[in-house]
């Protein structure tokens, strides 16, 4: 891993985003593949309603249990499985929301949207015909008046593949412009491989003294707009500054063969599953097929 530099594109979310409505998806999987980074305006609307109802009613029920919240390495759980980071000054609590529980196993909207055919034929177009999900979909909340950042850096700090990796996509559950927490993403970054990252509040991150916002393209965005991420593009958010809480759902999927190799949330437990890399099996590695089908592999016997 190095922090090299190179020359990145310059564009804007012009050069990023297409509509969903009447999409043509090679021209889409062409823009992921140049920037390593996509925005499908309205592609998730469908979805919002059903699944913000149930972002809402699992936000209510963690702060209820935010008294039996226990510590662990990357902030607290709360016995629903949310995860807390420290809050900022002026909150009405010493903690904040970070990682919600709400994803497939709490929200069958959730779940449902990942199956979304229009979605599918997206990622059909990006990773090819044989496809699983990665993890059981991710709901990052920021809350009002200074909820958490999310500073810049890649995926595969978090979970580095054998092959190409997961392709994300984070919708927003929620109007969002800056102010808000909007995604911000550095196109091409995808091309610069793996890069150094350090322990950050929000954990892994790239150095913010190098990597700072400005330095990255803000998608301002309606409920139900969608945006594709390579797991080396560099991304990350802002805090939310606004009166209302940020909810994002995020699905990520991957090619039927690839798996993880290296996992950490730090810097310490990085190091330690880098010297494990050779142990990594796509064996209990198996996620839902949502496209084609899995092939036996020798290997796996
Ligand atoms: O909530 C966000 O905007 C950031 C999400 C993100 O960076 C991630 O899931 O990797």
């Amino acid at each position: 891993m190095t922090n090299a530099t190179q020359e990145l594109p310059r564009v804007g979310v012009r050069e990023l985003e297409v509509q969903a409505a009447g999409i043509d998806v090679s021209r889409a999987a062409a823009i992921y593949r140049e920037y390593g980074a996509l925005v499908v305006r309205g592609l998730m609307q469908a979805h919002v309603p059903a699944i913000t109802r149930d972002i809402a009613a699992a936000a209510k029920t963690a702060i209820s249990l935010v008294g039996q919240a226990k510590q662990i390495k990357e902030g607290w759980h709360t016995p629903d499985g949310t995860l807390w980071l420290p809050a900022p000054a002026g909150f009405a609590r010493d903690k904040q929301i970070m990682v919600l529980a709400c994803g497939y196993m709490h929200s069958s909207a959730f779940f449902r949207s990942a199956l979304d055919p229009q979605v599918l034929d997206l990622v059909e177009a990006i990773l090819g015909p044989d496809i699983e999900l990665f993890l059981n979909g991710q709901c990052l909340y920021k809350e009002p008046c200074g909820g958490h950042p999310k500073l810049l850096h890649q995926d595969a700090s978090y979970f580095e593949h054998k092959y190409e990796g997961p392709c994300g996509i984070l919708s927003y559950a929620v109007d969002t412009n800056v102010q808000r927490g909007a995604l911000h993403v550095v196109p091409g970054s995808h091309k610069l491989g793996l890069l150094r990252h350090v322990d950050t509040f929000s954990h892994l991150g790239l150095d913010p003294s190098i990597w700072s916002f400005d330095k990255a393209v803000p998608i301002e965005g309606r409920a139900g707009d969608a945006i594709f991420f390579h797991v080396n593009t560099i991304h990350g958010s802002p805090e939310n500054h606004s009166t209302e809480a940020r909810p994002v759902f995020i699905h990520r999927y991957r090619r039927a063969d690839d798996f993880v190799v290296i996992n950490a949330t730090g810097t310490e437990n990085r190091k330690v599953a880098e010297q494990r890399i050779a142990e990594a099996k796509k064996e209990n590695q198996l996620g839902f097929m949502v496209r084609g089908r899995r092939a036996y592999q020798v290997e796996r016997a």
